[in-house]
């Protein structure tokens, strides 16, 4: 037994060293309060188990009680009303509880276990699911298996209260260096909304790649534009540079209807999609597919290395630029995120705007002071831009950003800062401390070093904040949340991107939920030993990184 700060006294804290959780508190983000104790007899699931749920609770309900099924090979019907031997899940928007004494929150709930069943009180279906995720880490590991297993299966006598400190809690998946199919991102999500992702961030075109259909429908009068060239000839290019035992990048786009149902399934998860095509630069891709767009001032520059325009791009970074001074060019890009966002149906597009080297600042500038007000009426929905753009604020009115989001990765603090004055806010992915594109160790197959110089493991990446990592600080108010990019230049297939994402984003994804205080490498690495079991019975490609006992 052990007990997380915020617990009562009654219950006892970690030892000092912090690295004697035990499995019961396993809990990866760490919740806000857990009480466990030992005396009290667990909840033990019998054949007879049912999960009590009706309205906005049914669907999540659903999802668990499926789940179940699979794994016990009980029968877990999903019923409106019932008693002792179940699993009670409620939303109710005017639901009285409190998580730590504060109020509660879209995103929190509470979770009780004791002999006769188990509750989860949430306000939302998200403040639900997030519940589901901590029951399912307090069943034993074999709850991830997909066909039944004999075990013990029980829960230990637990009461959580738990609410996120941050909404936005991301992961980036780089599909254009080298693409992904739909099944492998379903994978992803499936596995890091477990860990209460919230964001599944698409980066869908870069030099290299165009992954996403964009149609001509809704174009505007006398667009010359073909739209359906982007996918067709970009969609069959990808990173020009052997991986893994020499594979190339993987070439493939997803047709409209596939990307609404990645959409839709992180939807169903309470994954919210933010998709992002780069601009003005890191556009190579988008310069070879659409002829009407090469002018004598955009820069797809001959590739040093061969002296040829370089269509299926290294990983070189920063040589393409769209004309900041043709109208062809807002068009394309009005007419490219509004089919974006219309099929997004989310709270933001990602327009990039990073090294944007060949361009220079000024006409920088200009694009950016063009192209986000364009794209904001055009999609309504906020612009997302890399931390580049927020430098292009600088010289913006108060109210320029207003709904907008800057993503650090590097570069100065008083962007950001004016950024956030200007109505903006922030989601932190600093690269030395999120990117997880970084080899693990300096012997890491796969992975590039220049951020932290190939000692990137979890301590690194659990070891930061989100309001001092930007320097000088930026307020709490500000951030929006915390991500960890995952580029694609050296990795292939889903499996690679597990590899290199996990144990790493639960460090990530932990800072964009626990309270800073509560905190604790020490404790994280135990409990990310804990997770191992259940990490490998879902059949997850994860790093056995050396600073976790693993389980
Ligand atoms: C920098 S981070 C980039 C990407 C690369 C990445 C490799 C950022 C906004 N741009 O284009 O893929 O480094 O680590």
């Amino acid at each position: 037994m052990a007990g997380l700060a915020g617990a009562p006294s009654a219950v006892a804290e970690p030892a000092a060293s912090g690295a004697s959780a035990a499995p019961d508190t396993a809990l990866v983000p760490r919740p806000v309060v857990v009480q466990q104790d030992a005396d009290k007899a667990p909840f033990a699931l019998r054949p007879s188990l049912a999960v009590i749920a009706d309205g906005e609770a049914a669907r999540v309900a659903s999802q668990l009680a499926g789940d179940l099924r699979d794994a016990t090979g009980f029968r877990v019907p999903v019923r409106a009303h019932g008693g002792a031997n179940a699993i009670h899940i409620t939303v109710d928007p005017a639901a009285r509880y409190t998580v730590d004494g504060a109020a509660p929150t879209p995103e929190s709930y509470v979770l009780d276990v004791n002999s006769d069943g188990v509750s989860i009180n949430a306000r939302t279906a998200h403040g639900a699911f997030n519940g589901v995720q901590s029951l399912r880490q307090l069943l034993p590991a074999w709850a991830e298996s997909r066909t039944p297993v004999v075990t013990d299966w029980r829960v230990p006598a637990t009461h959580i209260e738990d609410a996120p400190r941050f909404s936005y809690r991301g992961v980036m998946l780089d599909v254009a260096r080298s693409f992904q199919d739909v099944d492998a991102v379903k994978r992803y999500i499936d596995k890091l909304s477990r860990m209460k992702m919230s964001v599944l961030h698409l980066h869908l075109a870069d030099d290299q790649g165009w992954r996403i259909e964009i149609t001509n429908d809704g174009k505007a009068a006398g667009d010359p534009i073909d739209y359906s060239a982007l996918h067709r000839e970009s969609g069959a290019t990808a990173m020009n540079q052997q991986g893994y035992r020499g594979e190339l990048g993987r070439t493939g786009y997803y047709t409209q209807k596939q990307y609404r149902d990645i959409v839709a399934y992180a939807r169903d998860r309470f994954v919210t999609v933010v998709p992002e095509v780069d601009i003005p630069s890191h556009t190579n891709a988008a310069l070879h597919a659409i002829p009407q767009l090469n002018t004598d001032r955009s820069l797809p520059a001959p590739n040093p290395k061969t002296g040829v325009v370089d269509w299926n791009g290294t990983g070189n970074v920063g040589y393409s630029a769209l004309d900041e001074r043709h109208d062809l060019t807002y068009t394309f890009v009005e007419h490219v995120f509004q089919q974006l966002a219309e099929m997004t149906g989310g709270p933001y597009v990602h327009i990039g705007g990073d090294e944007s080297h060949a361009m220079g600042h000024t006409r920088y500038v200009d694009f950016i002071s063009r192209a986000v007000p364009r794209i904001k009426a055009a999609t309504g929905v906020g612009t997302m831009g890399w931390t580049e753009y927020a430098e292009a604020g600088l010289s913006q009115k108060p109210g320029f950003w207003d709904g907008s989001v800057v993503q650090y990765w590097v570069g100065s603090g008083d962007w950001v800062r004016d950024f956030i004055a200007k109505g903006g806010k922030a989601v932190v992915s600093a690269a030395g401390g999120s990117y997880l594109d970084q080899k693990y160790t300096k012997d890491t197959p796969i992975g590039l070093t220049w951020a932290c110089g190939g000692t990137c493991d979890f301590q690194r990446y659990y070891g930061w904040d989100p309001t001092t990592t930007v320097s000088g600080g930026i307020p709490e108010a500000g951030v929006l949340g915390v991500e960890g990019p995952l580029w694609s230049e050296t990795l292939r297939g889903g499996d690679q991107a597990e590899f290199l994402t996990l144990p790493r984003a639960a460090a990530i994804l932990e800072t964009g939920w626990t309270p800073k205080a509560q905190k604790d490498v020490a404790d994280f690495a135990s409990r990310l030993a804990q997770l191992g079991p259940r990490l490998t019975v879902a059949g997850t490609n994860f790093y056995e990184s050396p600073g976790a006992r693993w389980a």
